[in-house]
């Protein structure tokens, strides 16, 4: 598997999978959910209605994820996952962790080749980017998944990117 980090907008990628950094609701919101919704159209979000409807009555929990069409967005299926909000009370890496664990294992199986990261919980939902750098980074690439060839982490800004590219090279400093 390959790990590669690009500066820029997720919505912009031509990828087999986008991840969306969505809440529970799945029915949108701010961030990346709303870039996603806006350039991907309504189809999206009926699709994700239709999920509320069926398997996730109550919202799709923390950690987990689910995907849905891409509408118009150059890919052919977001997955949407639900990251922890940070919380210095409590340590919840393991459910940042679990969202791209899970995000990989439904790229897994779609049979999505290429697959678009954003840096889930490092915005709206208030997480450190040092740490989710670390936390996204590791667990890719501890995955077990088998197909993924190209995973993707797509940074807004100049701080996301350094973020990632100071763990993806291994150098110190990155929290
Ligand atoms: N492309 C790539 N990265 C982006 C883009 C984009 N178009 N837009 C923002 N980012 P966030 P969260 C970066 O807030 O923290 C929503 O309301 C952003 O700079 O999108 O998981 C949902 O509905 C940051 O580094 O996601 C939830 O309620 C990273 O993407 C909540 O926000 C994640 O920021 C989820 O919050």
């Amino acid at each position: 598997m390959r790990i590669s980090l690009v500066q820029g907008d997720i919505t912009l990628q031509e990828v087999d999978a986008v991840v969306n950094a969505a809440n529970s609701s799945l029915l949108g919101g701010g961030g990346v959910d709303g870039a996603i919704h806006r350039r991907g159209g309504p189809a999206i979000l009926a699709a994700c209605r239709e999920l509320r409807a069926s398997r996730y009555g109550r919202g799709l929990p923390t950690g987990q994820a689910v995907a849905t069409t891409a509408g118009e967005l150059p890919a052919r299926w977001v997955i949407h996952t639900v990251g922890p909000v940070h919380s210095t009370a409590e340590d919840r890496s393991e459910l940042l962790a679990s969202c791209f664990r899970e995000s990989l294992r439904v790229a897994d199986e779609l049979g999505a080749a290429s697959v678009a990261f954003p840096a889930v919980s490092a915005g709206i939902f208030g997480w450190p980017i040092g740490d989710a750098a670390r936390i996204a980074i590791t667990t890719v690439r501890t995955s077990p998944t088998t197909r993924v060839e190209d995973v993707r982490f797509v940074l807004f800004g100049q701080e996301a990117y350094t973020a990632f590219e100071q763990v993806l090279h291994g150098e110190a400093g990155a929290g």
